[in-house]
């Protein structure tokens, strides 16, 4: 048996989350078009008869402007420098380029063992990706490179089993019933916010946090769950609820859906939206709202 974690790392909206997602074959991670969806270290753990891979998604890499986005990156730090394997998304659709070499020159400095997953090859042009590969030959990086596609599931297999090939013999790390270190309760929270990112545009998705109040199990089996949205301004709170509170019910029954695919059963959803000025520069809310630097463990 070889069991033990691979930190995903790379550029935001490279699509670390999703092909975390897809190896794992459930969503322990959420997934949007917009940077900063991923703001927490999450372990997604594949169990197969003769390997378990620990997959750590990070937030990615970030100029850190606030308090919220610092934290995000040192949890992408303090994540990629205790794993047995770094594999480095790129966007094979975007392309590479010099910000990737010098982050993954960077990384190559920690002395882990690498390979590259060169993702999204489903709308890449055809004759990109040879360019792409030489790209990363040229620069003289001497690493195996995947070209997968998450959504498409492309390749997939071949890098699992190559991943699985690169960790030490070792007893599973978890038993095989566990596929994150995450709560129901936390997936609720980011399922939510994950709704408001795909909903809203420029500022508002990346000040918000979700606070669950409520998450109860009632013995007709329906799921309570009663939460605040928590956004920086008045303004973006207008937004947010909209005319006569149009967009407030369209993302909550938006996400409802989504969460009772999750759950497996009704939900009864109720929803707030709460104004924090500048919850993201204030360390006493970041702490409240569920984020905390990573002990170094
Ligand atoms: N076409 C295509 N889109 C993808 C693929 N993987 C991720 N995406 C999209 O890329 C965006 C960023 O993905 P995400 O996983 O959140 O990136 P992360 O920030 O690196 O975790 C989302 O809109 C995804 O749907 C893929 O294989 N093909
Ligand atoms: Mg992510």
């Amino acid at each position: 048996m070889r069991s033990g974690y691979v930190a995903v790392i790379g550029r935001a909206n490279a699509g670390k989350s999703t092909l975390i997602n897809v190896m794992v074959g459930e969503k322990v991670s959420i997934v949007s078009p917009k940077p900063q969806t991923t703001r927490d270290r999450i372990l997604g753990v594949l169990t197969e008869d003769d390997y378990q891979i620990v997959f750590v998604d990070t937030p990615g890499i970030y100029k850190a402007r606030n308090a919220l986005t610092d934290m995000m990156m040192r949890t992408t730090e303090t994540s990629a420098r205790s794993v047995d394997f770094l594999l480095y998304v790129v966007d094979g659709h975007d392309g590479v380029d010099e910000e990737d070499f010098a982050l993954i020159q960077k990384y190559q400095s920690l002395g882990i063992p690498m390979a590259i997953a060169c993702t999204k090859i489903d709308i890449m042009p055809k004759e990109n990706l040879p360019l792409t590969l030489a790209k990363f030959a040229d620069a003289g990086l001497d690493l195996d490179v995947f070209p997968v596609s998450a959504r498409k599931g492309k390749n997939i297999r071949e890098l699992k089993k190559f991943l699985s090939e690169q960790l030490p013999e070792s007893e599973p790390l978890f038993t095989d019933d566990i596929v994150s270190d995450k709560s129901e309760k936390f997936m609720v929270a980011e399922i939510m916010r994950e709704k408001i990112l795909l909903k809203f545009d420029k500022e508002i998705p990346h000040g918000i946090a979700i606070v669950i109040n409520t998450f109860e199990r009632k013995d007709n089996g329906v799921y309570e769950i009663n939460l605040d949205i928590v956004c920086e301004r008045a303004n973006h709170k207008a937004i947010l609820i909209g005319k006569q509170g149009k967009a407030i019910k369209e993302v909550s029954s938006f996400a409802r859906q989504d969460l009772e695919k999750f759950l497996g059963a009704k939900v009864f959803l109720t929803t707030f939206v709460k104004v924090k000025e500048d919850w993201r520069d204030r360390p006493n809310l970041l702490r409240e709202y569920g984020y905390e630097d990573l002990k170094n463990d």
